[in-house]
């Protein structure tokens, strides 16, 4: 089998590996399961937690099997990894609900059909029946306390004055190494794959193998993403950018990747599509050419909201960015409206035959009703595309779209939203 090692490493996803030499021959012997965990802390996946997804998908195309393990029992505890606090308890309710979006979220990344078919496992299946006796006997006396304080996440902690580690969070690598001892029993699975804050976790779990099973196992971390100029990747203006459509928009997340600066497209390109190499080198040069193009800021846009979105989340973003870049909303769904409110445009909600010059004034578009009638006698306003220079203009649902929508422009950049309440 051709190793996919090369193609990760062309593509800037390999921060380390164990053993790469020795990774490279067993992966090209044969087809083999690895696997990469998501704890859930928090409801939904973010655009950080990408990479390792995309990396399990391209192992998959490589011909390997993926195991998405959901963490319904380490997100009960909590990895210290990064953290400079210890982290506060979740609640099992919570935990447990939370464990069912990541899994489902998670798994449409995956291939679920055909010879290498995809798995989903919790840790919390094997762990929950542990009993605290055979835990330590059988588990902890393969650990040696002096060797997981010189791990970065617990030396961390250890060396600071204000902040320390309970011994609930102490333990956390030995719960993840125990999985991936699981997982090797159960599938022989040989590759536990995440991102570069992983690496002691990971690690610990190949040392486990070896002298509980006698096994030779593997790591392999990714990057950290980092942008050209220094600041920190996958923030927007609006904070945290998700993967799960109703906390970022598609239409958001796709204007996340349009404003790409032209430094770091060729990097997403690699590390976000599975566009091959000629397709991106044609990019690039692309770029170089005509750099105000942006030709790739819109692919990677496209092909990153098409693997997180579908094809109908991109029509929506797409659609949404041509009618704000035209001024013409004529084409846009209930649902694409609903997208405008969601990423926070203002928004008014306005009774049949409503005046322009208050909607105006209440949507926060003009500052007082006399600026709101400068603003439109001076052909400042358009609504759905039109231009309305009469201030005695009014709203009607009969000239709204879908009978409850205004998209009003003032000016080339500002926007705002009247909408008829549906109960009125
Ligand atoms: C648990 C049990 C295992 C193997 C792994 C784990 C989880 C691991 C961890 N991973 C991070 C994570 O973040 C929360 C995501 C959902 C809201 O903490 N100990 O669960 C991130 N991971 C993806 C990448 C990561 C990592 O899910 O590995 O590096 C981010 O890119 O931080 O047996």
């Amino acid at each position: 089998m051709p190793s996919p090692l090369a193609d990760l490493r062309w593509r800037g996803l390999i921060a380390q590996t164990s053993d790469a030499a020795g990774l490279d021959a067993h992966l090209t012997s044969g087809s083999r399961f690895l696997y990469c965990g998501f704890d859930p802390t928090a409801d939904s996946l973010h655009i950080g937690n990408l990479i390792p997804l995309l990396t399990l998908r391209r192992f998959q195309r490589a011909g390997h099997t993926p195991i998405l393990l959901v963490g319904g029992a380490t997100g009960l505890i909590g990895d210290p990894g990064g953290k400079s606090e210890e982290r506060p308890l979740n609640s099992r309710d919570q935990v447990a609900a939370w464990t069912a979006n990541i899994r489902a979220q998670a798994s449409r990344f995956l291939d679920f059909k055909g010879a290498n078919a995809a798995k989903v496992v919790d840790n919390l299946d094997w762990t929950a029946g542990l009993d605290v006796t055979t835990f330590l006997r059988d588990i902890g006396k393969h650990f040696s306390v002096n060797a997981m304080v010189q791990r970065d996440s617990i030396k961390s902690r250890l060396e600071r004055d204000d902040a320390g580690i309970s011994y609930t969070e102490f333990s956390y690598m030995v719960l993840q190494a125990m999985d991936f001892m699981e997982l090797a029993r159960r599938f022989a699975c040989s590759l536990q794959i995440g991102g570069s804050d992983q690496w002691g976790n990971i690690v610990s779990g190949v040392e486990l193998i070896r002298r509980v099973l006698g096994q030779d196992a593997y790591a392999l971390t990714t990057p950290l993403v980092t942008r050209a100029d220094g600041k920190k990747f996958g923030k927007s203006e609006s904070g945290a950018v998700w993967l799960d459509a109703a906390k970022t928009s598609p239409y958001a997340f796709y204007q996340f990747w349009i404003n790409t600066a032209d430094a770091d497209v060729a990097a997403h390109l690699k590390r976000f599509t599975f566009l091959n190499a000629g397709a991106i080198d044609a990019l690039a040069a692309a770029g170089q050419a005509a750099p105000g193009a942006r030709e790739g800021q819109r692919r990677l846009a496209a092909e990153a909201t098409r693997i997180v979105h579908g094809d109908a989340g991109l029509a929506a973003a797409q659609r949404i960015t041509e009618a704000l870049f035209s001024g013409d909303p004529a084409a846009l769904t209930p649902a694409d409206f609903g997208q405008l409110r969601q990423d926070g445009m203002a928004c008014a909600i306005v009774p049949p035959a409503a005046g322009l010059i208050g909607v105006l004034v209440d949507a926060g578009l003009a500052a007082s009703r006399s600026a709101a009638r400068r603003l439109v006698q001076s052909g400042g306003v358009r609504v759905n595309g039109r231009l309305v220079e009469d201030v005695e203009h009014t709203l009607m649902p009969a000239a709204a779209l879908h009978g409850r929508y205004h998209l009003i422009r003032r000016g080339r950049k500002a926007w705002g939203l009247a909408v008829h309440d549906a109960a009125a």
